[in-house]
């Protein structure tokens, strides 16, 4: 049977390149796309494409790009290339898109996850001229049954005055109720308090709504997701899952948290997953997760029993696990949930129900400001993301890293982060490979001591502990900061290529 089960829309489907000539220089366009997951699969390269034709005629043609988060080489890859790209947010990680950033030919905007739809609902980011979404089906009464991810698909949706829909038939047809579109988000003064009081509770419907009038385009397509693998485990993403999960076995004997924790938040990147194995490998159980994404490692915990439930807004699977989600998800979708970005990321459910939150960094100082998103201070990796609505909001917000990069020539611990994506006042915390320094109930003094001695690499201990007792000699006792010195690290990696003397 047709994907596209509504005649209304049936007779919209055309070509990716007759679609793509809906996108008008200097459009928004509001693109689905998730960590991978998601996206569309054949317009952006039509779109590219479109932009590279024009460019060749001498034509001005450029366009703001809004996604979920990080998407796919076919979509901010191609679209990087162009050059094109005036204006892209929220999260991304493709080098191409990376690169235009960071020339500066696109200008980069790295709000919250959770900021993002609130602020194109208000139309603060100037009007939407499109959408473009990625479903896995249409319904007879022309409903969207979302793909793997949903991100802010339901506001790009609603706010754009076309929308072009791609049905991409690699995607399952049993995800058709896994997911929880929610329509009661209003702006303030309106808005009401969401109803999530457990991580599975379903509080929307299983469908996008879409004004049939605004459709101007449907495009087939049957391509997987982007779905980078894992690396395998190596023994220091091995350590450091293990602290982490002997300090949560340590906060449930103290009577802090219950056994089955609270629900857990994982971030992207492969220590996250290390710690979802170490989950599995540990005696914990009947544990839930209100997280952003789902990876392999929690697939693992739901086959296993331990994990009972995840509510997330994407997958994020290697090439393996996709197929065996696409086979499996009616199975699946009996625990796992998938919401809009603005609720996933919501601080109000991230509050209310005592997350733990666990995403990596770049660099930590010893105070424990955590910075996420900048090489040595200037150039952007990939962005905030979700760490900020997770971090400032959890219950017991945690980070891990390595203690060194890039050979040990880089310390992950500083004197002070080059930027600032998380403070102190928001880091409880951190854990290397070296160990683990619980922030909380710490000064900052006390706590620059605890992250030197638990978590800073061996070459470098002593050289955070001369800088604080020489800073401890000269400034405040409070937060002992030499501003002559601070960033003196950066500035010798960028001179010699080691932040070592
Ligand atoms: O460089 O790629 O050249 O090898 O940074 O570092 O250690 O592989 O760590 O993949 O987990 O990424 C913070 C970027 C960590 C990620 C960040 C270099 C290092 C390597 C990657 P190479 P690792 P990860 C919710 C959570 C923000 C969003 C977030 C991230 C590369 O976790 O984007 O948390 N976080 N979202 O060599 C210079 C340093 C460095 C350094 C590492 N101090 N200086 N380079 N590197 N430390 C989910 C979502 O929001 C979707």
């Amino acid at each position: 049977m047709s994907r596209i089960r509504s005649p209304k829309f049936q007779a919209k489907v055309m070509s990716a390149a007759d679609a793509a000539s809906f996108i008008e220089n200097g459009d928004n366009v509001g693109v689905a796309g998730f960590t991978g997951a998601g996206y569309p699969k054949v317009l952006p390269g039509a779109l590219a494409d479109r932009i590279n034709d024009a460019k060749a005629k001498g034509e001005e043609f450029r366009i703001g790009l809004f996604t979920g988060a990080s998407t796919a080489p076919e979509l901010d890859g191609v679209l990087g290339e162009t050059g094109a790209i005036s204006y892209r947010t929220p999260y991304q990680s493709e080098p191409a898109m990376r690169n235009a950033i960071n020339a500066g030919i696109t200008d980069y905007v790295d709000p919250h996850l959770s900021h993002t739809s609130a602020q194109v609902r208000q139309g603060f980011l100037g009007p939407m001229g499109a959408a473009i979404v990625e479903v896995t089906a249409i319904t007879e009464d022309g409903e969207l049954i979302p793909s793997s991810s949903v991100g802010a698909n339901n506001v790009y949706i609603d706010c754009a005055e076309k929308v072009i829909i791609e049905v991409n038939s690699w995607q399952s047809e049993d995800l058709e109720g896994m997911h929880d579109i929610y329509y009661g988000t209003q702006l303030p003064p309106n808005n009401v308090p969401i109803p999530i009081l457990a991580p599975g509770d379903r509080i929307g419907q299983p469908h996008f709504r879409v004004d049939p009038d605004k459709v101007v385009a449907v495009v087939e397509t049957d391509a997987a997701d982007r779905n980078t693998p894992f690396k395998p485990l190596d023994e220091d993403s091995k350590a450091i899952a293990g602290y982490f999960i002997d300090f949560l076995k340590n906060e449930v004997k103290q009577g802090r948290i219950p056994k089955s924790l609270l629900p857990l938040q994982s971030g992207v990147g492969n220590i996250a997953n290390a710690v979802l194995s170490g989950l599995l490998e540990s005696d914990l159980e009947n544990l839930t997760s209100y997280t952003e994404v789902i990876q392999d490692g929690m697939v693992d915990l739901i086959d296993s029993g331990k994990l009972k439930v995840a509510s997330a807004t994407a997958f994020s699977l290697s090439p393996e696990y996709a197929v065996k989600m696409n086979e499996n998800a009616a199975h699946y979708r009996k625990s796992i949930v998938l919401r809009p970005q603005e609720i996933s990321n919501n601080p109000e459910p991230i509050r209310r129900l005592g997350v733990i939150s666990c995403n990596g960094l770049i660099e930590a100082d010893m105070f424990g400001n955590v910075n996420s998103t900048h090489i040595m201070g200037s150039k952007m990796m990939n962005g905030i993301g979700g760490s900020g609505d997770f971090t400032r909001n959890s219950y017991i917000s945690c980070f891990v890293t390595p203690s060194v990069a890039k050979g040990g020539d880089i310390s992950c611990i500083v004197p002070m982060v080059s930027h600032h994506d998380h403070t102190e006042h928001d880091v409880m915390v951190i854990v290397t490979e070296q160990g683990i320094a619980d922030l909380r109930r710490l000064s900052p003094r006390k706590r620059a001591r605890a992250i030197i001695e638990k978590c800073a690499h061996p070459d470098y201990q002593p050289m955070l502990l001369d800088y604080l007792e020489r800073a401890e000699k000269t400034t405040s006792l409070h937060t002992p900061q030499d501003m002559t010195e601070a960033l003196s690290w950066h500035a010798r990696f960028l001179e010699t290529g080691s932040m070592k003397v």
